[in-house]
């Protein structure tokens, strides 16, 4: 585990609220409760992950949480999507939001991230007179109160927020002969699937105007088994004509259909990838489409029947593009440097190769030229100082 920490790595699948820290969420309901807008102990047990296999049902501000058999380890995915409900619930307020930006950037720096990917739904909330913008904006402040490491996020300056330091040195500057972190991010604005076309069409255009703070593309997430795809195809191909990346949750339920239509889109990454069958496989090989892996997710949700079994082996061994991610780092209770220590112990992969599919995300970042190789030469540098 030690290994996994210290080896430098890149994140590109994590949701904003699905990586807060428990100790973030408890505080955060705590406040609702003491304002007396949720029963705190109730929600309490759900944010432990310490509910006993016990039928719990719920009502929080008038929204009935109906958890029926909700089990701590394996949470299938329609028991997921329930608990984001309750996460929103609690977090979604302007300050709320910056604060989990701040510390997710801080727990994936501590981890040796030294580029991360965060996606997350912009959401309007007029009681609080919140909208997509300013909920983007707030996301924005978290990224510049960062203190603890250095995070450079707007494209063209690549300036760290909080020091200046030049362009061109690797991930961990050194100033003043003391080593400081450096971690690059870059957002990705999420469409649920609970959208309309108009509030996608409404999430692409935000995505358009936020492109100068570091916003890169767009990625298609939500409950898989709510939706169609057409709702969102006018809005995606807007963002893909507008030179948007774009990113899709592919095959998290089996609907073949919708995975052809998404695997013939095109898309320059997808998530996921449970549900394939033959021929979905073989489309997905022959269009070398990167695969965002989320080991923890997938058993936690069931998405996958056993880790042993899981699609990662045969993508590897065929040297399809693909890259480990968390997901859901606070949902699962898991870590970037856990899921590579589980690829390793799974499926025996040394240090040499944990090193080398970890260097090799640089190629499927959503960033430019210049990034892509400052990055390289924090890998480079890493070797040197790692037993590999
Ligand atoms: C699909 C997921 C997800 O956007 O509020 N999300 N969508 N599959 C998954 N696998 C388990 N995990 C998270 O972060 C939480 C939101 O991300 C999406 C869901 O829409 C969830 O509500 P944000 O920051």
């Amino acid at each position: 585990m030690e290994w996994c920490v210290s080896v430098p790595k890149i994140e590109l699948h994590a949701h904003l609220n699905g990586s807060i820290r428990d100790s973030t969420l408890l505080d955060l309901a705590r406040a609702l409760g003491d304002k007396g807008l949720i029963d705190f102990s109730q929600v309490e047990h759900v944010i432990l992950k310490r509910l006993s296999p016990i039928y719990t049902h719920f009502c929080v501000l008038k929204l009935e949480f109906d958890y029926g058999y909700l089990n701590t380890d394996n949470r299938s995915l329609s028991e997921v999507f329930k608990l984001f409900d309750l996460i929103h619930i609690v977090t979604t307020d302007h300050s709320s939001i910056t604060r989990i930006t701040k510390e997710v950037v801080e727990d994936f720096a501590s981890e040796n991230v030294v580029y991360l990917e965060l996606r997350t739904t912009p959401k309007k909330n007029d009681s609080l007179g919140m909208s997509k913008r300013s909920y983007v904006e707030a996301v924005l402040e978290g990224l510049r109160a960062v203190s603890s490491v250095d995070v450079a996020f707007i494209p063209n300056s690549e300036e760290p927020v909080n020091l200046s330091s030049t362009l061109l040195s690797d991930a961990s500057d050194k100033c003043n002969g003391n080593t400081r972190k450096k971690i690059f991010v870059r957002l990705l604005l999420s469409i649920d699937r609970r959208e309309t076309t108009e509030a996608a069409m409404e999430t692409v255009m935000l995505a358009l105007e936020m492109r100068r703070f570091g916003v890169v593309g767009i990625d298609l997430s939500g409950n898989p088994a709510v939706g169609e795809w057409i709702t969102y195809l006018p809005a995606l191909m807007f963002a893909r004509q507008q030179g948007l990346y774009v990113t899709l949750h592919c095959g998290e339920v089996s609907n073949s259909k919708e995975i052809h239509n998404m695997l013939d889109f095109l898309p320059q990454r997808i998530g996921h990838a449970c549900f394939f069958e033959e021929e979905h496989w073989r489309k997905l090989k022959s269009s070398n489409i990167p695969v965002e892996i989320c080991l923890t997710s997938n058993i936690r949700t069931l998405s996958v029947p056993t880790i042993d079994a899981h699609h990662f082996v045969d993508l590897y061994n065929a040297k399809h593009p693909l890259v480990l991610c968390t997901d859901d780092s606070g949902v699962f209770s898991t870590s970037l440097s856990n899921e590579y220590k589980i690829a390793a112990s799974t499926f025996g992969l040394g240090q040499k190769e944990m090193f080398e599919l970890s260097k090799n995300s640089i190629e499927f970042i959503f960033a430019d030229d210049v990034v892509k190789e400052v990055l390289r030469k924090t890998f480079d540098s890493a070797a040197k100082s790692l037993t590999l």
